[in-house]
């Protein structure tokens, strides 16, 4: 009796303990299920990445340096997307036109050899005609305005028109309003500009309209142009005071003039080749990531425009007024021009952004 006592007791204690560990690896099996189903929300894009042993890489270059909102842009951009893909994605940033400029690095990513740059509207005209519009000079009356339209139906149509050429336009970040600096005297009136050898983006519209003033204008990539103001290769050049002050012309530069003569986006490009080859998780995210880093470097922009103006003055340039009539003299004087760049582009295209100006200006 005793033995077959003692027999359910240890087969007894052997079920027991079986079970026991059984459960630990339920438990186990369940803290398992439990990654999986972490796995499943967020880490299953790493597993997926993993699983096809690839870690994606975004290079990501710029032209103007790190002190820039835009490359404070840009390092929000990578802290969402790295934190968001938990590292299947990783951003390499390169400012100062580490990987070329607006133009070259554009190429690029219709080459699939970068992934993302942010140029000015303005050189994206030579991939675009129709983005002329952006550089109509006075077309945004100020920064909501343009916010508004930008991050519309419009803004998104304009969006659209790069995937033609290999590129997707993701958001839209800000230059800012546009000032003149030169070497040679204060412009305070039109026919100031007489004469003013003036650098312009890669862009005819500018060209033509620097030239119905009466300047002499040039075109050059932004990583020449410190360089060329240096040796007078060129008077002058036109960006926001941002950049003005960042990029130190002031060092080059005697005069700068409220002109405000165009409101610059930047664009968020990336290449369609290395969007396509995302997971539709990893184009949302990316995409969301753009949007928001861009309303963060909008914000940075606006702040410090102020203070940039004092800075300049500070650093010994002289800061000229325009006045409201002697910008419109300028406006009449360039009206020819847009006349004929409203045809290039489209009638009812350059109508729709007006209409849509005017719809965001109420
Ligand atoms: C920087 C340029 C710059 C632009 C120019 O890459 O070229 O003058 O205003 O901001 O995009």
């Amino acid at each position: 009796m005793k033995k077959i006592l003692m027999f359910a007791v240890v087969a007894l204690m052997v079920i027991f303990l079986g079970a026991c560990s059984g459960d630990g690896d339920e438990s186990s099996s369940d803290n398992s299920s439990d990654n999986n189903a972490e796995a499943t929300d967020g880490t299953e894009e790493t597993e997926e990445a993993d699983s096809s042993g690839e870690t994606k890489t975004i290079r990501a270059g710029i032209g103007l340096n790190e002190d820039h909102p835009q490359y404070k842009g840009l390092l929000k951009f990578k802290e969402i997307v790295e934190e968001k893909t938990d590292g299947a994605i990783v951003v390499e940033t390169y400012a100062s036109g580490q990987l070329g400029d607006d133009r070259t690095m554009t190429e690029a990513l219709q080459l699939g050899s970068q992934e993302v740059t942010i140029p000015s509207t303005a050189p994206l005209a030579n991939f675009v005609p129709e983005y002329s519009i952006f550089d109509f000079p006075f077309l945004f009356p100020d920064e909501e305005t343009a916010d508004a339209v930008l991050d519309g139906e419009v803004g998104q149509k304009f969006l659209d028109m790069l995937e033609d050429q290999n590129l997707v336009g993701l958001a839209y970040w800000e230059n800012g309003f546009r000032d003149l600096t030169n070497s040679k005297r204060e412009v305070a009136t039109a026919e100031d500009f007489e004469g003013l050898k003036i650098r312009t983006m890669e862009n005819d519209l500018h060209l033509d309209a620097f030239r119905a003033l009466g300047a002499n204008p040039t075109p050059m990539a932004f990583t020449e142009l410190f360089t060329a103001m240096q040796q007078g290769t060129v008077d002058g050049q036109e960006n926001p005071v941002a950049t003005i002050y960042l990029e130190k012309f002031y060092e080059v530069q005697d005069y700068v003039s409220s002109t405000h003569h165009v409101y610059s986006p930047f664009v968020f490009l990336m290449s369609k080749e290395f969007y396509d080859g995302l997971t539709d998780e990893q184009q949302t995210i990316v995409r969301d990531a753009a949007l928001e880093a861009g309303k963060y470097e909008r914000k940075l922009n606006r702040e410090a425009n102020e203070k940039y103006v004092e800075d300049l003055q500070n650093e010994g340039m002289t800061y000229t007024e325009i006045t409201p009539e002697a910008r419109q003299e300028m406006v009449d004087i360039i009206q020819p021009v847009l006349d004929e760049y409203t045809e290039k582009i489209g009638e009812d295209l350059v109508q729709e952004v007006y209409d849509a100006i005017d719809e965001a200006s109420k």
